[in-house]
């Protein structure tokens, strides 16, 4: 009789235990730091939206997951066209990664750097915020991530050292710096530039000991690398494509945290990539052009294109879109047009 009561006791006591495992007990499988990867680091919107991601996930699991960001693509060596391959194998937990340094694994990202097809933010939002995206991340999901939020590093204008460029004959015999998919060395040798592939840690001695004369990337790049002093005199705004930014998490790691804390870190995720998107469009629209002020007064010539002259370089580019559509997946190029067509 004892020893039974002695027993049911003990079961008791098991079962009130358990709740209490399983609520803090995952916690004993989590890693003591989860590593984030990104290109760029502050005071880059970038750098600050994963910063911002890393802080957030803390508060919202109350420490539990504490995130550290890798920036400079320091986990890949510098080579951020392998961010993505080493996220799939878990050398990463966590990244916010630009849709064109993914794209040599993921080809249909190259969508967003197809030449002239988003004319705006609208169009971009249309894109990451429909049905598009939705595709796109449920693409992703196949590859070993989750994908939680769409960010942004922008749109991309082109500057260099050498002279003012408004229409693509200026462009010829420029050595420019591309980012790692072939569709940049496609658009880029249609314009009769000369392009060179090199990542951006390879990309900032290279401007400044002239080996390369210009290269392209958004306003806020632009301003927060510095690149008014490496030479760079001369910015066109062309918008020819835009490079969104992803937030994703390694799948095994993601399945290893408890429900509450997926969502917490997807939550925080979507609020950060919030805040990031503003923060990289600050001061470049109409209403605010700060930013442009401010290159303005470092000494760089910019170049604002007219509509036609926009048009002289979305014709130039108009085979490689063609080629590129093709790859990407027509349908998916189909329905990315359609949306920006129907964009408010
Ligand atoms: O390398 C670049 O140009 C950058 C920083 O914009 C990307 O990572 C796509």
């Amino acid at each position: 009789m004892k020893s039974l009561r002695a027993l049911l006791a003990g079961l008791a006591l098991a079962a009130m235990a358990l709740p209490a495992t399983f609520d803090s007990g995952a916690a004993a499988d989590y890693k003591a730091e989860y590593k984030l990867s990104t290109v760029l680091g502050k005071p880059f919107p970038w750098g600050i939206g994963g910063d911002r991601w890393a802080e957030l996930v803390k508060e919202k699991t109350n420490g539990r997951i504490n995130v550290k960001m890798y920036p400079g693509s320091s986990l890949v060596n510098g080579d951020q066209t392998k961010e993505f391959t080493a996220l799939r194998q878990g050398v990463i937990d966590m990244a916010v990664g630009s849709t064109i340094n993914w794209s040599p694994q993921v080809k249909e990202l190259n969508l967003f750097s197809l030449p002239f097809l988003m004319p705006d933010h609208k169009a971009m939002d249309a894109l990451t915020q429909g049905a598009v995206g939705k595709q796109l991340f449920d693409l992703l999901g196949t590859k070993d991530v989750v994908p939680l939020a769409w960010g942004e590093n922008g749109f991309r204008e082109i500057s260099n050292s050498k002279r003012a460029i408004s229409k693509p004959e200026d462009l010829k015999g420029l050595k420019i710096r591309v980012v790692g998919s072939p569709l940049y060395l496609d658009t880029f040798t249609a314009l009769g530039a000369n392009p060179t592939q090199m990542s951006w840690a390879d990309a900032q001695p290279a401007l400044s000991t002239g080996a390369v004369d210009g290269q392209e990337n958004p306003l806020a790049v632009f301003v927060a690398g510095k690149l008014p002093t490496l030479g760079q005199k001369h910015l066109t705004l062309w918008g020819y494509v835009a490079d969104p930014l992803i937030f994703v998490v390694n799948k095994e790691v993601w399945a290893s945290w408890s429900k509450e804390d997926q969502e917490a870190v997807r939550a925080a995720a979507v609020q950060a990539a919030t805040e990031e998107i503003a923060i990289s469009r600050k001061g470049i629209t109409a209403g605010d052009d700060s930013l442009l002020k401010d290159i303005a007064t470092q000494g760089v010539e910019v170049v604002q294109l007219t509509p036609d002259q926009q048009k002289a370089f979305q014709g130039a580019t108009k085979a490689v879109y063609e080629k590129w559509a093709k790859q990407i997946g027509p349908d998916l190029v189909k329905s990315a047009e359609t949306s920006i067509a129907a964009r408010k």
